[in-house]
């Protein structure tokens, strides 16, 4: 280990805006704060991101003006939430190019939109020795799910690996796809590297054997400009909070024909349509899915959210971006002994960054970032099997959003210097 740090290289040149950052700063009220003493940089939103004013406002004045049930008042109040929560689902539906608003169900989020797969569509169409084919590269969301199915059916659980820059390793396909595989379910962003992957083309190969596809849309559906149907796929997952909505609602796009033919998830209250003592019929899509007293507010606030990010253009959002990893990319470079994780090629990636910095500890590296005022997600990331796969314990990851800059780039890079002399390289 040397003492004398080296000497700092010229920087690279911070690319040129693509989004009025500033003035889209000034919408998050949250990010107008100092950490530790220094101005906050927010660099932690795969994990969650922050809410701009119109999504705050929408939930201020959802219970301040038209807090009620759903679905069941005959008075004004209940008309309006109903209103609401439904024209929520319309907001969200537009802006995922989903022409059919029964098909996009309300749940908790990505986790629950997942396991809502697993236990009615899995349940009923999996058998002992049919297939599940998934990824190394999983959120353990998309994966415990499917192992609990598998002890559940007798099913087996097959997995695509990665290459060396973290991305699917496809060759294995025509392998692992056979007449038994029944269900494909992978990330179409990575959490933890950044990659995106080819989730279309995996549908084309899955439906010709016959597989329904299910794409695990948590850290893409933020991010890329998604059309949820022309993706191909038979189900799509996301979560709201991680595209400045609230937190507790997010959603499960499915097809039609496959969410009609599927048992309910949860039995209670809006989920049916006629209820005797020893049997019940269910209501129409999607409220058959959602039982109980869904979370309103919520879905107001994600509608707010859909509504926001449609007005800046996810075009723009995505672009803007991919212009601030590939800075990133080439301002980390630049300090030594830091290892990037995933793809090389920023066009590869979606806003996630994942690195480690000389054998300094993941937790110590986010613990002297933080004090300097830069929030950045250390672990394993809820994807333990990549890790393993990985040959590491653990990472730091820097995830970045529509108001990020390229200046919090340079604190980022700074931080990460300043952690490194702190260790005495
Ligand atoms: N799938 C992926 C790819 C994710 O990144 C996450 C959350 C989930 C599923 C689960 O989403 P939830 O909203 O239901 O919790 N990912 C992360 C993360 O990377 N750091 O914190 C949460």
């Amino acid at each position: 280990m040397s003492t004398l740090a080296p000497p700092d290289p010229a920087p690279s040149a911070p690319p040129t805006p693509l989004l009025d950052v500033e003035r889209i700063r000034e919408e998050f009220p949250i990010l107008h704060q100092q950490v530790h003493g220094k101005p906050l940089v927010y660099l932690d939103n795969a994990a969650s991101t922050q809410k701009p004013r119109a999504v705050i406002e929408a939930l201020d004045a959802y219970y301040r003006r038209d807090n009620a049930n759903v679905h069941r008042g005959l008075h004004e109040l209940s008309n309006r939430a109903t209103e609401a929560y439904e024209g929520a689902r319309l907001r969200v539906a537009s802006l995922f190019g989903i022409a059919d608003p029964a098909e996009l169900v309300w749940t908790r989020g990505t986790t629950e939109a997942l396991n809502l797969v697993a236990w009615t569509w899995g349940q009923a169409n999996l058998r002992a020795g049919d297939e599940v084919l998934l990824s190394v590269m999983e959120h353990h969301s998309n994966l415990v799910p499917w192992q609990l199915l598998a002890q559940r059916t007798g099913a087996r659980l097959r997995f695509l690996d990665i290459d060396d820059q973290g991305r699917l390793d496809l060759s294995a396909l025509d392998e692992l796809l056979t007449e038994r595989t029944r269900l494909v379910s992978l990330a179409h962003v990575s959490n933890a590297l950044g990659t995106v992957n080819p989730v279309r083309q995996i549908a084309e190969r899955a439906h010709a054997v016959g597989a329904v596809m299910l794409v695990d849309g948590a850290q893409s559906a933020p991010h890329l400009p998604v059309d949820i149907p022309a993706l191909g796929c038979d189900f799509y997952a996301f979560s709201g909070h991680k595209m400045c909505g609230p937190t507790g609602i997010g959603g499960l796009w499915g097809r039609r024909t496959l969410l009609e033919a599927m048992p309910p998830f949860l039995g209670g209250g809006d989920m049916i349509d006629v209820v005797e003592l020893e049997g019940s019929t269910w209501a129409a899509l999607p409220h058959k899915f959602e039982a109980g007293t869904p979370h309103i507010a919520g879905a107001v606030g994600m509608g707010a959210a859909a509504d926001f990010l449609a007005g800046i253009g996810r075009d723009a959002v995505c672009a803007h971006e991919r212009a601030l990893v590939g800075y990133a990319l080439e301002r980390l470079a630049e300090v030594p002994d830091l290892r990037v994780w995933g793809p090389r090629d920023p066009a590869e990636r979606s806003g996630v960054v994942s690195f480690t910095l000389a054998d300094i500890h993941p937790h110590d590296l986010a613990t002297i970032l933080d004090a300097e005022g830069v929030a950045v997600r250390a672990g394993h990331h809820c994807t333990q099997p990549l890790m393993r796969r990985l040959g590491v314990s653990s990472t730091a990851r820097a995830s970045f959003y529509l108001y990020n800059t390229p200046a919090e780039v340079d604190r980022l890079a700074d931080a990460l210097r300043h952690a490194r002399k702190l260790f005495g390289y």
